[in-house]
């Protein structure tokens, strides 16, 4: 084992993908609540198969200081607590990364944690199939950087190794304004899609499409009032063109609700209903898909 040990907490999709990947740069461990499959096997999107033997540990086991970067691939709602199971075995100047979707863990473990913590925003596609496979079902981007500051050598050196390891990535520094892009889409993206057991690419037609409209319109006015500047197309442009980049996918919320597993909707939905009351602003539409969701 290695003090250059990548860290992933989390086997979910993500996890996995990440896992395979860097395997090949450098050395992984996989981290789960139970002990992780110690082969794991990815199946790119064109079609190719690499199996990988990867350690897998659950937190007692973790040698201390092992990592030297801690990936946090957890749901949002799990994110705390995965780290902090895990924060009283690790050195505390180690760079944390998280690839959590929404907004809210991100800035708790910036002011949280000791050392410097990165924040990645993804369109990786990927889900989970068995209990040792995972499919890359559409390569993406990463944006990668650090909600304080400007990004500097770390964020530089991680995104080189994950480009290196097929999962391009840049260094960026505004990823605050990313993650709040990011849960602009996946708020009309998302929660539609796992309500109505649909791909992404059916919210194109009838009865969907007005009701994308209807969640791109709430959400534009509170960003307007939470002062988060639009993207360079507009909202509507920057939806659109992703629900036709991933027609054929079926978004990590629907995978969460089709398996029985609680949803994301508190960390996508739970910012945009807060700043909405804040400024007294009605968003019926939002509110519906999160009661909807919240009662499942
Ligand atoms: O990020 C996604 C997700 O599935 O969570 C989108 C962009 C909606 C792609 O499916």
């Amino acid at each position: 084992m290695s003090r250059q040990t990548h860290l992933i907490v989390g086997p979910g999709a993500l996890g996995r993908l990440l896992a395979v990947s860097l395997a090949d740069q450098v050395p992984v461990a996989l981290l789960g609540r139970r002990q992780p499959p110690s082969t794991l096997t990815l199946t790119s999107p064109e079609g190719e198969r690499r199996v990988r033997n990867i350690l897998g540990l659950v937190a007692e086991d973790l040698p201390p200081e092992l990592a030297s970067v801690i990936h946090i691939a957890t749901k949002a709602h799990a994110a705390e607590s995965a780290f902090s199971a895990i924060a009283d075995r690790v050195a505390p100047d180690t760079p944390l990364v998280l690839w959590q979707n929404g907004y809210g863990v991100q800035e708790t473990l910036t002011h949280r944690w000791s050392g410097p913590v990165l924040c990645a925003t993804t369109t990786e596609g990927a889900y989970i199939q068995g209990d040792d496979e995972v499919v890359h079902a559409g390569h993406g981007h990463t944006a990668l950087g650090q909600l304080k500051g400007q990004h500097g050598e770390l964020v530089a050196r991680l995104a080189d190794t994950l480009t290196d390891a097929g999962l391009p990535t840049t260094p960026v520094d505004d990823i605050r304004l990313r993650l709040w892009h990011k849960l602009a889409i996946n708020a009309a993206i998302n929660p539609l899609v796992a309500r109505f057991r649909i791909r992404n690419g059916q919210l194109r037609d009838r009865p969907f499409r007005p009701m994308v409209e209807a969640v791109i319109v709430e959400v534009a006015v509170i960003m307007a009032a939470e002062r988060i500047p639009e993207p360079p197309d507009g909202w509507h442009d920057l939806v659109w063109k992703v629900i036709e980049g991933t027609a054929n996918n079926r978004a990590s919320m629907l995978q969460d609700v089709l398996a029985g597993r609680p949803t994301e909707h508190d960390a996508i939905l739970g910012p945009l209903l807060r700043a909405a009351n804040r400024h007294g602003l009605p968003c019926p539409t939002l509110q519906g898909l999160y009661d909807a969701l919240n009662a499942r």
